[in-house]
This record gives structure tokens, sequence and C-alpha cells, in this order.
């Protein structure tokens, strides 16, 4: 499977989050190291919808570190497993440069619980909203991707139906540390038309669907079924510089530059089998 890993830069928390001063001294040290940044790499198969975030989501029980890589000089916040799928895999593969120095060795330097990730301020490339903020994720699978993902209510029913709780649901929210202001000004950021859907699919089906709750599962299944086709296949792009350009067109570009300008990686997921460097 190939994934897109997007780069969510970790900012300074500005209120409340980081109770336990771990992200501060994160970044108090790769400043004094010189280091380039901490992002929170969310894996994706839709690179094209990250014009549409509206926040990123971790799973509070999940166990997470920031992990140094060489490649790029920066910390990667993910699952353990995942970090050791990049650091096997290239990050420049014609000019031999691997992630990490070492193949196939991680160097990890904190570790994070999902709810000590909650809230932080992230700034998110594409994203029409400067900055957004980690929030919760019951449904996330640590054995998937990064553990990490990055939330478009617009296209996926699933991150639809999770904001609007957290919305809907204060109390809820309370209990992870989110506020208000870390939901409430997220509006469904509209970006891929489809014909018969209107221009926020995910939205168009969970409505259609009476999809209420995450206890909808096989209505959340179907929907996420077919937002996914229907958008790639008969989808057309509303914003950004291929605006009016089909998704299937516009996807592999918009994948192309964001790796280019280094606010993505490609990342392939680790069978159980390690491939080698050599083959
Ligand atoms: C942005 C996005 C926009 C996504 C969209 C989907 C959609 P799949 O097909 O099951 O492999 N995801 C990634 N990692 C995880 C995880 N560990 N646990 C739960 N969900 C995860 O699903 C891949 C998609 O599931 C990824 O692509 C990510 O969300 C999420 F408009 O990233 B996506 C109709 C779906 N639309």
């Amino acid at each position: 499977q190939e994934y897109v890993l997007i780069k969510l830069e970790v900012l300074p928390p500005d209120h409340g989050q980081d109770r336990h001063g771990k992200m501060e001294r994160l970044l108090k040290r790769i400043e004094d190291e010189g280091k380039r940044g901490v992002y929170l790499v969310p894996a994706t198969l839709r690179p094209e919808t990250m014009y549409g975030q509206t926040n990123c989501f971790v799973l509070p029980d999940g166990e997470y570190g920031a992990y140094y890589i060489d490649a790029t000089d920066e910390l990667f916040i993910m699952s353990e497993r995942a970090a050791r799928g990049l650091s096997c895999q290239a990050y420049d593969a014609a000019n031999d440069v691997y992630f990490t120095k070492e193949f196939g060795k991680i160097d990890k330097w904190e570790t994070f619980s999902g709810d000590e990730l909650l809230g932080l301020p992230l700034k998110a490339p594409h994203a029409t909203y400067e900055r957004v903020y980690t929030l919760p994720l019951l449904t996330i699978s640590m054995g998937k991707g990064t553990g990490v993902v990055t939330s478009v209510p617009s296209d996926a029913p699933d991150d639809y139906v999770a904001l609007k709780a957290l919305k809907d649901k204060p109390d809820f929210a309370a209990k992870y540390g989110i506020t208000p202001d870390m939901v409430d000004p997220f509006e469904v950021v509209p970006i891929i038309s489809i014909e018969g859907y209107g221009d926020a699919s995910a939205v168009f089906m969970c409505e259609k669907l009476g999809i209420t709750s995450f206890n909808d599962k096989a209505k959340l299944a179907q929907a996420k079924d077919e937002t996914y086709l229907k958008g790639f296949t008969t989808g057309i792009m509303t914003v950004g510089p291929y605006s009016g350009k089909k998704v299937s067109e516009a996807k592999p570009l918009i994948k192309d530059e964001m790796i280019a300008a280094g606010k993505a990686h490609l990342y392939f997921e680790p069978e159980s089998k390690v491939v080698s460097r050599t083959n």
C-alpha cells in the first residue's frame, strides 16, 4: 500500500495543552540543536484533499514517538511501527538517500501517549485554516499507516462524524481537554464537486444515510466506499491550482508537487516481511 505522509508542523502550545511539558521541551531541544521542526505525519491515500483539512486525529490511548529523520533533519511523530517502516525506505531513491542514516535503525527522542498530543496547534499544508488542532478519534488503528490521521470532513465520512460529535458534545470534548475554540471555528471546506453528491460528498452521504454516530458502522462503511469511488472517478476539484480538473488527473500532480516542495513524502506500508535495501 502506497501512502503519502503529510507533514503537519507542531506549533508552540498556546493554551492548556502539553500538560506534561514534553512538547515544550522537545521544541526547545530542536531549537538548541538547530533541527528543522517537529511534525505529526498522518498517512493518507488522498493527498488532493489536503485543501479541506480542519484538524488532525490521534488515538488517545495510542503510543506515539518523536523520531529523528536524518534525511530531512526533522522529527516525525508517529507509531513505532511506522518509524521502523520508514527507516527501511528510501527518501530519495535516485540518490540513494534513506530516511534514517542507518537502515532499520530508529532514533526516538520522546514518547507521547495520544492524549498528550491532544489540542496541540498545527500548521497543515494546503489547509485554508492557518492553524488546526489535534483531536481524539477512537476508531484509529495503530496497526495502519502512522496511527495519525488528518481530517477532511468534506470528503471523509469518518472525519465528518467525529468532528461533528466533538462540536455537538462539548462535555465529551472537554474530557479530552478539547475546548470549543479548537472545534467550533472549523467548518467543512468544500473542495471536490461530484455530480449528484454536491461539493461535500461526505456530508451528503452522512445526511442521506442518516448517519449520526460511529455506531452506524455498516452505513459508515457504505458512505466511505461510495465517496471514495465517486470522488476519484467523477470528482472535479473546486479549489487550488487544479480547480476545474478531474480528481483522477489532479491527484498525481498534487502529490508530486507536495513531495517536491518537502510538504509530503511517500510511505509504503510495511508488510510482514521487510524488504532488503539491496533488492
Ligand atoms: C485524508 C482523507 C481524505 C482520507 C478523504 C480519506 C478520505 P483505507 O482505505 O482504509 O486504507 N487513515 C489512515 N490511517 C488510518 C488509521 N491508522 N486508522 C484509521 N484511519 C486511517 O483508509 C485510508 C484512509 O483512512 C486515509 O486517507 C486516512 O484518511 C485514514 F477524503 O486521509 B484519509 C472516503 C475516504 N475519504
